[in-house]
């Protein structure tokens, strides 16, 4: 029963990731060296995903509009998933690893996430 509610739950994001991919548009625009200062910054974000999560799905929605290349952590299973957990405090995804002047902040929550990329990027 587990395995069926499971498939099903990955099918509907399947067709949501697709859904997003048709339906997205197009992304921000910058300058070349503006664009090349903001991934400098992106270097010490990561977005702790689900593939198939809506949320998530949502999130990497906001990131490719405003022309975000955040490295992504599959945390379905393995060393991110326990790293989540240890450091973060829960498996819950998204969440966006904020590395700044030597503090890391997992913030949590995919509208608080979206919040704070759009006041800082856009
Ligand atoms: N309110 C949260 C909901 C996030 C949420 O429910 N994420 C699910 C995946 S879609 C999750 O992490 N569940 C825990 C698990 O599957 O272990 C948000 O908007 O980010």
């Amino acid at each position: 029963m587990t395995l069926f509610i499971n498939l099903i739950r990955n099918l509907l994001g399947l067709i949501i990731v697709i859904l997003d991919v048709i339906t997205r548009g197009s992304k921000l625009k910058r300058t070349k060296e503006a664009q090349a200062q903001v991934e400098q910054e992106l270097k010490n974000l990561s977005l702790y995903q689900f593939f198939a999560c809506p949320f998530c799905i949502k999130t990497r929605r906001a990131m490719y509009k405003l022309n975000l290349p955040i490295a992504k952590r599959n945390a379905s299973q393995g060393h991110y998933r326990e790293e989540l957990l240890r450091e973060g405090g829960k498996v819950q995804t998204p969440c966006l690893r904020i590395e700044e002047g030597g503090k890391v902040t997992w913030l949590y929550e995919s509208s608080e996430i979206i919040q704070y990329l759009k006041q800082r990027f856009s």
